[in-house]
Formats: C-alpha cells, sequence, structure tokens
C-alpha cells in the first residue's frame, strides 16, 4: 500500500454551506430580544474562528507565531522539545492522529522523538495542506505511513484502522476556541474515538497577566488586525457581500470572569452590510461589535476537571519555562 493516503470525509460543499450557515445565524441575532433580556446584555453578532483561514488568513497566522507578542507558539514549541522524549515513553504510541494538523510543522519534534511510530493521520480541513505536509514527510521519513483526513475535527470522525495504542494530538490552544459546552462535547468525542491505553495530548494557553494577553492579540504591527478583518474579505468573496474593512475596529479584550480573549470588530458608523449569496442586510449601529474569536485561557485544576468530565485521567502537565503555555497528557 502506498505510504500516503487521503480520506475525504467532508463533502466537497461542505465549506460553503457551513459558512452560509454560520453567517444566517451569527448575523441575524434577534434584536428584538436585546432589551427584554434581564440586565439588558445585548446578544452580541458573532463569526466563528475558522472562517479566518482561507491562504491569505492562514499566511497572517503564520506571520502572528512569529511576532514579539504572540508568546504562543514559541512556548509550546520549547515544551514539546524538552518533553517529546517523555511524551514518547509515556504512550508508547504506533499511531500519532493530529487534529488541526495544517502545516504539521511543530509536529515533527514529536514525530522525531517517536522512531516506533507507525502512522501518522493528520486531520484537517484543507486538502492542499495536508498534501504538502504529507507528502513532505513520507519523503523525509522512509517507512512512515501517512493516512491525511479532510475532515472538520468540531464533527464526528472515523479514524483508519491503524496499530494502536494511538497518540491523539490537539496542539496550539485551539481548543480555547470553543465555548465551554462545545468543548465539554468536543473532548467527549475525541473520548470516544481511543481505546484504553490511547493518550491525548492537549495544548492550553494559561491565564496569565491582561495586558500580557491583550497584546498578544493586538500587536504593535497591526498583523492580527488584519487577521480579524479577513473574515470580512472572506465573506465578501464567498458570500457576495459588501463590507468595507475600514469601517471597522479592530478590538481585543479580556474577559475576567471567563477568562478568555475575545476579538471583535466595531462597527465606526451606523452601517448596513449586504450580503447578496444569503440575500441579507444586516444593520450595524456606531459602535456595535461583532465577535469573531473566543480564545480561552486555562488553569491545571480546571483542564483537569474538563478531561475528567470527559473520561480522561490527567497523567502529565508541562509548562515552558515562563508557565504561560501547558501542555498536558491524559490517558483513556
Ligand atoms: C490558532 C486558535 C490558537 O487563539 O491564539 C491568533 C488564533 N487569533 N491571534 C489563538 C489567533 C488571534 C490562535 N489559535
Amino acid at each position: 500500500m502506498s505510504p500516503f493516503q487521503l480520506t475525504r470525509t467532508l463533502p466537497e460543499d461542505a465549506t460553503d454551506a457551513a459558512l452560509r450557515s454560520d453567517v444566517l445565524r451569527g448575523l441575524t441575532v434577534p434584536q428584538a430580544l436585546d432589551s427584554a433580556r434581564p440586565g439588558g446584555t445585548p446578544i452580541p453578532k458573532t463569526l466563528p474562528p475558522k472562517w479566518f483561514y482561507d491562504a491569505h488568513g492562514s499566511d497572517l497566522f503564520e506571520q502572528i507565531t512569529e511576532l514579539p507578542e504572540y508568546y504562543p507558539t514559541r512556548a509550546e514549541r520549547e515544551i514539546l522539545l524538552a518533553r517529546a522524549p517523555e511524551i514518547a515513553a509515556a504512550t508508547a504510541a504506533r499511531t500519532l492522529v493530529e487534529l488541526g494538523s495544517g502545516s504539521s510543522d511543530k509536529t515533527r519534534h514529536l514525530l522525531d522523538a517517536m522512531p516506533g511510530l507507525h502512522t501518522y493521520v493528520p486531520v484537517d480541513v484543507s486538502e492542499s495542506a495536508l498534501r504538502q505536509a504529507g507528502e513532505a514527510l513520507i519523503a523525509e521519513r522512509p517507512g512512515l505511513h501517512v493516512h491525511a483526513l479532510i475532515a472538520d475535527f468540531t464533527a464526528a470522525l472515523t479514524l483508519p484502522d491503524t496499530p494502536e495504542p494511538r497518540l491523539v494530538a490537539f496542539l496550539g490552544g485551539t481548543v480555547g476556541n470553543l465555548l465551554p459546552a462545545e468543548r465539554a462535547a468536543f473532548l467527549a468525542s475525541v473520548r470516544a474515538l481511543m481505546s484504553p491505553g490511547d493518550a491525548l495530548l492537549l495544548g492550553t494557553d494559561l491565564v496569565k497577566d491582561a495586558s500580557v494577553l491583550v497584546a498578544a492579540y493586538d500587536d504593535a504591527a497591526g498583523v492580527t488586525a488584519e487577521f480579524n478583518k479577513n473574515v470580512l474579505t472572506v465573506v465578501n468573496r464567498e458570500l457576495d457581500a459588501d463590507f468595507d474593512l475600514d469601517a471597522f475596529d479592530h478590538v481585543a479584550r479580556w474577559d475576567t470572569e471567563n477568562e478568555w480573549i475575545e476579538m471583535r470588530l466595531r462597527s465606526r458608523r451606523a452601517q448596513t452590510v449586504k450580503i447578496t449569496a444569503v440575500d441579507l442586510a444586516v444593520d450595524f449601529a456606531a459602535g456595535e461589535d461583532l465577535r469573531t474569536e473566543v480564545s480561552a485561557k486555562f488553569r491545571e485544576n480546571g483542564v483537569r476537571g474538563e478531561l475528567a468530565a470527559a473520561g480522561l485521567k490527567l497523567t502529565h502537565w508541562w509548562t515552558d519555562r515562563e508557565a504561560r503555555f501547558a501542555l498536558s497528557l491524559s490517558m483513556a
């Protein structure tokens, strides 16, 4: 069998249908209910963060990972480099499944420490990223099987039949993009993929000084602002909309209560945006926010509790030297 296989579990048109439904759901919030809600908290308009990542958005995110203010990527790499041998020894994994693998860049540190690995299963929505990373990896490592899955990891997954035990990796702190209820459902679905003896390696950004967090999401060079506004470019192109990028300001705020960073786009003036492909006209008041991302930050006890609720037992907790980011290992 060829050492590189690719399986599509996502219909070709799934992305378009998902974007339409996310736009309809997120931009048509029931305004009439706002004043009726106790305490008067307005229901914000939202777009899910997964729509940042077209080719330009993915490129901007790569640039973000190199910004002086954006520490998570460097901190996680430091932990992976230091702990890969321990991770390999603790799991004895023969299959590595990576959710949201992207360029599989940081994963190389892990693969280097796992000579006994039989198959690498990268899972991503981007077929081009999977092909590029997969072809490069099998060229570098004769003997390694790569079975790539084109799939949305937040939906139900079926894994290929590969040797156990498995290590499932979800790096980068992307689990923080899920709201608490979504996170619980996601961790339960990951647990459902696992057999006794399998392990989960989870990257989580940690709660820290608000000024450090806000700077990481509002950099001086303005790359994160451009990344944030890119979601409007995606909707303009894919759904024939007329968002004016100059009519919105990038906002990053720390929510102390929920312990998450929110990225928003704040309307600079009253305006109506047309989204032709879904036949929608969306009104924005001056100063009204569109929430584009939640990026939750974690504490050790919180992660342990959420894993336990999903049926996973935390066995290792590693941080970088400055304790900004954590990798946890848990077992089914
Ligand atoms: C790729 C989801 C981990 O939440 O920190 C970077 C995305 N957003 N800057 C994060 C992001 C703004 C990033 N993740």
